[in-house]
Formats: C-alpha cells, sequence, structure tokens
C-alpha cells in the first residue's frame, strides 16, 4: 500500500537513526496509535524492529526471503526442486500445484510461497502459514504406483521431514499419519491430495507446512497450546532456505528407495520415528472412535488398533490421541 511505502522509506532516509513516532505520524498524516499498528504489521511481515522510549523506532533487519535463488544456491538433488514456482502471498500452494500438474508439470516442480492466506489442512481445517516464518511448499510426484498406495508417500515424506529437521539438532517424533511433533507439539503437517484415474495416479501434490520461524506470539490462541515451530524448541532463529533443501534431499533420497525397493525400507525406518506404536490411543474418525494399542502400520500405511476384546482394526483416516 501506498501508506507502507511512505513508511518504509521514512526507515530508508533515516538509516541508522531512530524514526519517532511522531515524525511516522506526520509523514503518514495519521494518529500514532495508527503508527503503533502499522509497526505492528511490519513486524508480523518479517522486519525485525527496535523500539526505544522517546526516541521511536528502527528497522534492524529486513524480512528474510526464500526466493529462487536461496532456493537453488546450496540444492542438492537431481529431480527436486529443480522447477521452482516461487510466489510471494497465494490462498494455498496446493491449489497452485493442481493447475500446474493440469498445465504438465514435470515431477519434482515445487510450489513455494512465504505465505498462504488459505491454507488448507486435512478434512477442510485450516493450515495456519503466516509470512516469512515457515516453510510452505507443495511437491509435485507422478510414480507409477496404484492410488491405494498414495498414503505410502505421506509416510515417506514424515521421514524425510524428520531427517531434515535432526540435522537442526531437533528431535522430532511421528504421530500417525502426518504430524510431526517436537516436544509434544505439532511443528508440521502434511497433507497429501491426488490426481488419478481408476488404477494410475497422473500425479501426487504433496503438501508440506514447516513451522520454522514463528514466535509462540505467533500462533492464534487455539493454536498456542498446540503448536510449536523449530526455531522455538531450537532456541534461535534457523535458516529456512537451508532447512528446506534438507527436506527435499532427504525426501529425493527416500522417494528413490520407495520406487526401488518398496515400501518396506521406509516403513521400518517410519516405526523408528513414530510415538503411537505400542502405546495405548484412541482414534477418530467421522464414522467412529477407536480405543486401543496400535500395533504398527500395514505395508500400505494404514494404522492397526488392537481393541480391549483382541479385535484388530484398520484405520485409513483419523485424528489420534495418546
Ligand atoms: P491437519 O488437518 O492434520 O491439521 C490441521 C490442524 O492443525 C488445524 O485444525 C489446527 O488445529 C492445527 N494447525 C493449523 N495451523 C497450524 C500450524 N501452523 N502449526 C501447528 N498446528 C496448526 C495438516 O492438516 C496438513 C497441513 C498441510 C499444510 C501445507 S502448507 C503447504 C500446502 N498448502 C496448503 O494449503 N496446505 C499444505
Amino acid at each position: 500500500s501506498e501508506l507502507r511505502m511512505k513508511m518504509l522509506d521514512a526507515f530508508t532516509k533515516s538509516g541508522d537513526e531512530f524514526v519517532s513516532g511522531q515524525h511516522l505520524a506526520d509523514v503518514l498524516n495519521c494518529s500514532r496509535t495508527a503508527v503503533w499498528k502499522h509497526i505492528e504489521e511490519l513486524r508480523k511481515e518479517g522486519f525485525i524492529l527496535e523500539a526505544v522510549k522517546r526516541k521511536g523506532y528502527r528497522i534492524i533487519k529486513a524480512p528474510e526471503h526464500i526466493g529462487v535463488d536461496e532456493i537453488r544456491f546450496g540444492l542438492q538433488t537431481d529431480k527436486l526442486g529443480k522447477n521452482i514456482h516461487y510466489e510471494e502471498s497465494v490462498g494455498s500452494t496446493q491449489k497452485i500445484a493442481s493447475r500446474l500438474v493440469l498445465e504438465g508439470a514435470p515431477e519434482g516442480t515445487i510450489v513455494i510461497a512465504e505465505e498462504q492466506v488459505a491454507g488448507r489442512g486435512r478434512m477442510d481445517r485450516s493450515w495456519h502459514s503466516p509470512k516469512y516464518t515457515g516453510i510452505w511448499m507443495s511437491v509435485i510426484l507422478r510414480p507409477n504406483i496404484p492410488p491405494q498406495k498414495a498414503p505410502q508417500l505421506t509416510l515417506i515424506t514424515a521421514v524425510a521431514v524428520v531427517q531434515a529437521m535432526e540435522e537442526a539438532g531437533l528431535h522430532p517424533a511421528i504421530k500417525w499419519p502426518n504430524d510431526i511433533l517436537l516436544n509434544g507439539k505439532k511443528a508440521t503437517g502434511i497433507l497429501t491430495e491426488l490426481q488419478a484415474d481408476a488404477d494410475r495416479i497422473q500425479a501426487v501434490i504433496i503438501g508440506i507446512g514447516i513451522n520454522v520461524n514463528q514466535k509462540h506470539e505467533d500462533y492464534p490462541e487455539e493454536l498456542q497450546s498446540i503448536a510449536t515451530s523449530m526455531s522455538i524448541e531450537a532456541g534461535k532463529p534457523l535458516d529456512r532456505a537451508q532447512i528446506l533443501q534438507h527436506v527435499l534431499y532427504h525426501l529425493e533420497k527416500l522417494y528413490l528407495l520407495y520406487l526401488d525397493k518398496g515400501f518396506q525400507p521406509i516403513k521400518l525406518l517410519w516405526e523408528s520415528y513414530a510415538i503411537t506404536i505400542g502405546k495405548k490411543i484412541t482414534a477418530r474418525s467421522i464414522s467412529e472412535t477407536i480405543h486401543g494399542k496400535a500395533l504398527g502400520i500395514t505395508e500400505d500405511g494404514v494404522l492397526l488398533i488392537e481393541d480391549e476384546s483382541g479385535k484388530q482394526h484398520h484405520i485409513y483416516s483419523a485424528d489420534i490421541e495418546l
């Protein structure tokens, strides 16, 4: 907006000096309270600002972008991320990816956005994706597998994200099917969507949302007790481009392993990170609620639960409570 431009101009002109609230109010032709609101907006967009009483404000650091160059430089993959579709702000990267699939985008194409204003979770839920804080990405794959095997790709992706998080010194755990937890709180969500005929997949669009640099107060109240970010757990800000590169690197390696050797090696890796296995859990789906012990996952990535009576249930889609 024009106000935003005027404000950034004022900060640019002042260099390292503070700009007083009154001066900003004059430049923007608004009240001191409105100035404060504009400052808060800048903060939300990733600017790091210093505010000092009686002196005013100054910008210490502009937001860190993860543009095409930042992603390319240092990327160690053959296919994944070689074709990058980058946007500053989108509704959902999944939507853009499905359009690109129809236009014939090659396997390995990624869609990445700095912000999603309508980020999607499973079952019509939403995914909070504030600007410059996380990795909001969709990866297009075109595996030659039957549609019912697609859930395996969610599990492959979970392992890739876990491995990338471990490289950042963190200790993530997987909660079936698609949550990655740090210290018991959700740090990543994965959403796998298909374009398929009856017996063959056209494309799989894997949506990955990784909370990287959010602070506790960046989350809306209803998420504060259940969500966390890598930087909250690491105690320092992290390099989003590098984490993204690591995710793509591990995802490519695991995907090739999967195409070559099948799901078994992935299953073992996945189970080694899963916190649900062997525990008493509750699985809630739209149609039923099952209590029992999680035995593991099947070849297809379906969760197996044994209830009190010894009966085994195959869980295809549900929310799990420990
Ligand atoms: P999910 O249905 O398992 O999780 C959604 C639920 O998680 C929400 O209802 C809310 O309670 C909680 N939640 C929302 N936002 C966050 C967040 N940032 N951190 C932690 N918890 C949150 C998970 O669905 C799948 C999410 C995939 C997101 C990616 S981002 C790139 C791609 N584009 C897109 O629109 N979605 C995917």
